[in-house]
């Protein structure tokens, strides 16, 4: 049985037995339902984190909780000793879903970067000719891609990186949305790989100018140079298209799925690609006890419904718009700048009397909209995507509100 605890112990509890890889809001959350969330005293919340845009489809979504409990009253691992009646009826479903020969399916969205990678490699000494131990993968700066030792360190963000090496070799880094550099880079021939994600989310919601993607993706193919898409964060209608590649109909090689591919009712995460790269693994030669678990499996495949069936992109792109418009609107001096794409934005904040981002979430919270500071002056709002005109217009208020506390 769960007992009821106060916010404060739940607090505690967590500063006392947990460790301090976190520096949470001091909100203490108990339940969820669609857009919202409320604390272990009643309070209630919007959620415009939606767990860094793994509740896309909103808290706790009915067909997706539904599919959770009955697989898992009937079968909830088997390992991938063993076929499952589950798993095969998955890959099928998204493979056609995103238009892929294949699907490899693990549980983290690092993990699934991680898989990539791996096969990237794998790819570049079977198929490309590159000199075993030799291949390269060109990253952008300011990416975010996991915590793992090998994605740390292609990281250039000190907090991520340092104190952990020594680290993994094999990493070209250049500047993001610059493709002068990235021509540069392409130049090596043991390149093997450009890993980049459609709009950087953890640097603060940088979206690259029109064309950089699909130019991009032109110049790798002229090098034969897989051109990977970490989509962990953008992808699965967050961006107001299913994914945020096809704003430039652009076709990864290699795409990673996470967060939102189980609406957050689970970990899931997923790589996707066609036979002649994904078939360069062999038996033995990668996995994970959990991925494609059964539950993984009829949990993603409700996910994905629940995305079209709610038409969620075309959701996240209309009520982006206004979004945005309204955020321009808004008379405050502490606003420098308003960016994003869907309903994946960020505010830039000019701190004021001493006032940071961190301020303003607070004053929010207070006033009943959650989001969270990176970078100490941006805000990121991302609220689930099945969040209505309506309730967007009161958490608009709720935000301008806290602004003008500011004043
Ligand atoms: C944390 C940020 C978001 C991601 C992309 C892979 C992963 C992530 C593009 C790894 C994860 C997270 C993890 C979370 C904070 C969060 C984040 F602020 F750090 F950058 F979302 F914006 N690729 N993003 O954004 O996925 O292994 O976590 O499932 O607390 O570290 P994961």
């Amino acid at each position: 049985m769960s007992e009821q605890i106060t916010s404060k112990l739940a607090m505690e509890l967590e500063n006392k037995y947990g460790a301090h890889n976190y520096h949470p809001l001091p909100v203490v959350l108990s339940k969820g339902k669609g857009p919202k969330v409320w604390d272990a005293e009643g309070k209630e919340y919007f959620d415009f984190l939606s767990a860094y845009s793994a509740v896309n489809q909103g808290h706790c979504h009915p067909k997706i909780v539904d599919a959770m409990v009955q697989q898992a009253q009937t079968l909830t691992l088997t390992s991938r000793a063993f076929y499952s009646d589950a798993l095969g009826v998955y890959e099928k479903y998204i493979t056609e879903y995103f238009g892929y020969d294949k699907v490899l399916p693990m549980n983290s969205g690092a993990e699934g970067d991680e898989t990539a990678l791996k096969l990237t490699r794998k790819w570049a000494y079977e198929k490309k000719g590159i000199k075993d131990g030799q291949a390269k993968i060109i990253v952008c700066e300011n990416n975010f891609h996991g915590r793992t030792i090998t994605i740390i360190s292609m990281s250039t963000d000190p907090d991520a990186k340092k104190g952990f090496g020594p680290y993994t070799p094999g990493f070209i880094e250049i500047p993001y949305n610059n493709l002068e550099a990235l021509a540069k880079a392409l130049e090596d021939p043991d390149v093997a790989g450009f890993l980049v994600e459609p709009i950087q989310g953890e640097a603060g919601v940088m979206v690259p100018d029109d064309g950089y993607l699909s130019k991009a993706y032109q110049m790798c193919k002229e090098k034969n140079v897989l051109f990977i898409a970490d989509e962990v964060q953008t992808g699965i209608a967050r961006t107001g298209k299913l994914l945020a590649c096809d704003h430039e109909n652009v076709r990864p090689d290699i795409l990673i799925l996470g967060k939102a591919l189980s609406g957050g009712a689970y970990p899931v995460s997923a790589v996707l690609a066609d036979d002649d790269i994904m078939l360069t693994i062999k038996p033995g030669e990668h996995g994970s006890t959990f991925g494609g678990n059964p539950v993984a499996a009829r949990v993603a495949v409700a996910a994905l419904e629940v995305v079209k069936e709610e038409k969620l992109a075309e959701r996240a792109e209309k009520l982006g718009k206004i979004f945005r418009d309204e955020m321009t609107k808004v008379d405050s001096e502490m606003i420098e700048m308003v960016r994003g794409k869907g309903l994946l934005n960020a505010v830039i904040i000019k701190p004021k009397n001493g006032k940071t981002a961190w301020d303003v979430c607070v004053k929010m919270a207070e006033n009943g909209l959650l989001a969270k500071p990176t970078h100490d002056h941006i805000i990121r709002f991302a609220p689930p995507l099945v969040i209505s005109e309506e309730e967007l217009m009161q958490a608009l208020e709720i935000i301008k509100k806290s602004l003008a506390a500011f004043e």
